[in-house]
């Protein structure tokens, strides 16, 4: 259930505060995890594009971005070089919304999530419509960092960090699963760190 905070929505917290998954230790720093550089993105010029396997395809500005419903949600962070961090406010648009006006065809299952800069990740549908994974654009209050992914990027809690892309600015909806940048060097393509889905 969702606890509705005027225009932005509070989820309540899956697992308890002192637990971390496996392998994992604990940093009170937000270290910046980046293959490559920072890519700069203008406000005016950024676009988020819904396309591929869907029936109504849409591109949105900044300001139809921030037009969308807003949820708020507190969740850890968990990398694959073992370090997590706890209870970060994410706000943001439910990636639910954006393919729920999208409408996937039927055989869309699986998406490509794309960024600036170039980087991909791959997610099946019914991970990224979890009440939880957002495209954020605010991490603890403050507008998210250049270096965290901002204007715009991709938090989905139940996996390791990779596939929280930073930088998004396309969600492709495909019938196949296809890996994206870390998965086809080996990284894991399911990623959940309570089972150590590190390394496939
Ligand atoms: N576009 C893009 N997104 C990315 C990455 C990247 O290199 N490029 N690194 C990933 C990895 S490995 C992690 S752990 C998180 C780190 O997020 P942070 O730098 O905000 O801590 O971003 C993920 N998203
Ligand atoms: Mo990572």
């Amino acid at each position: 259930m969702l606890r509705k905070l005027g225009r932005v929505t509070q989820s309540p917290r899956r697992q308890s505060a002192d637990s971390l998954p496996p392998g994992q230790y604990l940093t009170d720093k937000f270290p910046v995890l980046t293959h490559g550089t920072t890519p700069s993105i203008e406000l005016r010029s950024w676009r988020l594009r819904v396309f591929g396997l869907v029936e109504r395809e849409a591109t949105y500005s900044w300001e139809e971005f921030l037009a969308l419903p807003q949820v708020a949600v507190t969740r850890d962070f968990h990398c694959v070089t073992q370090w997590s961090r706890k209870d970060n406010l994410w706000e943001g648009v439910p990636v639910k919304e954006l393919l729920g006006r999208a409408q996937g065809r039927p055989e869309a299952k699986h998406a490509m999530v794309h960024c600036y800069g170039g980087y991909t990740t791959n997610l099946p549908l019914p991970v990224l419509i979890e009440d939880d994974v957002l495209l954020a654009h605010r991490h603890d209050g403050k507008p998210l960092d250049p270096e965290h992914g901002g204007p715009v990027r991709l938090v989905v809690p139940s996996r390791y960090g990779w596939k929280s892309a930073k930088w998004v600015n396309g969600l492709e909806l495909i019938a196949e699963d296809r890996p994206g940048f870390w998965e086809q060097l080996g990284y894991h393509n399911n990623a959940d760190p309570w089972k150590e889905e590190r390394f496939s």
